[in-house]
């Protein structure tokens, strides 16, 4: 049966193009988090959607983490000169992009079109698709004061102590209707929530109109995949976020995040010792390598929390 993965930018893409390799490109849909999504000189710009058309093209860099590969930055020199701002780096090619999708959008085009068509131009087959066609804005309220959700990621590299999170515009933003025809599809056979940021990247998703309730109440397995290993993130805030947040820094903390829209966990085999500990919570759980390098450990995993959804049903 089909696929629906909420995801984050880089961590959720590297499953994500696992999943596409292993299903056929009619079974799997990607709901993408649209929080992280500002302007900048005018543009918008949406990492995580970009993060994830991208790694799906084969074209993002696997080692910058963001943007793609073989890139140039003269207008970023340019634009230095101008300016004297340099904090967010955009690319030649990059930009591209966002001048795009700003123009489409400018046109009155929704979103939901812009990113399938940026999709399809990059010979990306998967069905991508931004949690909704509103404006929702991270905003990040610490012991230094309020940050506009980049501000706080890129500019003061998640250095301020985290106190809260708020989605701006998340009361009036309504799930996209596509993502509502897909969690309502008959075909739809277990949802999966990739190893993002739980709190930056799949909390915005489950937070929009009654998104947690639509996915809960579907009767289709849902699976997460901890996004900690031993402890820490493999990249980015989510496990100093965790701390800051009084929550335990563990695959179990990631679990009890989720709590019980959770049918099934998947968590590394390093963290064997909390098998037990989240078992109880009624949680089925899978140990496994959770570290995704290769293309051919993205579609081990793959097939790992797929076997694990057949056998959840
Ligand atoms: P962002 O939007 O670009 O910040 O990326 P996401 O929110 O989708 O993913 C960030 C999370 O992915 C981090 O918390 C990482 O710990 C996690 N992550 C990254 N690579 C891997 C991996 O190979 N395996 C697992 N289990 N988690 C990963
Ligand atoms: N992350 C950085 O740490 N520094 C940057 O200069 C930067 C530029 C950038 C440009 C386009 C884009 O789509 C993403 C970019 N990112 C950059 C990554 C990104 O903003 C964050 O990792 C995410 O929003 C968190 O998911
Ligand atoms: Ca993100």
């Amino acid at each position: 049966g089909k696929v629906l993965v909420l995801s984050g930018g880089v961590g959720g893409a590297k499953l994500v193009h696992g999943l596409a390799n292993t299903l056929g490109a009619d079974q799997l849909t990607v709901v993408a988090n649209t929080a992280d999504d500002f302007d900048h000189w005018g543009l918008r710009i949406c990492p995580d959607i970009d993060s994830i058309t991208y790694a799906l093209a084969g074209i993002n860099d696997e080692k910058r983490g963001w943007g793609l590969k073989d890139e140039s930055w003269r207008t970023m020199v340019a634009m230095r000169r101008l300016s004297g701002e340099d904090w967010f780096q955009l690319g030649d090619q990059d930009i591209a992009t966002h001048l795009y999708r700003s123009m489409r959008l400018s046109n009155g085009d929704s979103l939901t079109d812009i990113t399938a068509d940026i999709a399809q131009r990059l010979g990306v087959t998967t069905r991508l698709l931004p949690m909704s066609d509103d404006v929702v804005a991270t905003r990040v309220y610490s012991d230094r004061g309020e940050y506009e959700f980049q501000h706080y990621f890129v500019r003061e590299r998640c250095e301020p102590k985290v106190e809260r999170i708020e989605f701006i515009g998340i009361d009036t933003a309504r799930l996209s209707p596509l993502v509502k025809d897909s969690i309502a599809d008959p075909e739809l056979s277990a949802i999966i929530l990739s190893p993002s940021n739980p709190f930056l990247s799949i909390d915005p998703i489950l937070s929009l109109e009654d998104c947690r309730k639509l996915l809960k109440n579907r009767g289709v397995p849902i699976i997460a995949v901890s996004p900690i290993i031993s402890g820490r993130a493999v990249k980015g805030p989510a496990a100093k976020l965790m701390e800051e947040l009084n929550m335990p820094t563990s695959a179990h903390g990631v679990a009890e995040y989720y709590g019980d829209l959770l049918d099934g966990f998947v968590f590394d085999e390093l963290d064997a010792a909390e098998l037990d500990v989240i078992r109880n919570t009624g949680i089925d759980c899978r140990l496994e390598q959770t570290l995704m390098t290769d293309m051919a450990s993205k579609e081990h995993l793959a097939r790992v929390v797929l076997d694990f959804a057949r056998d959840l049903k």
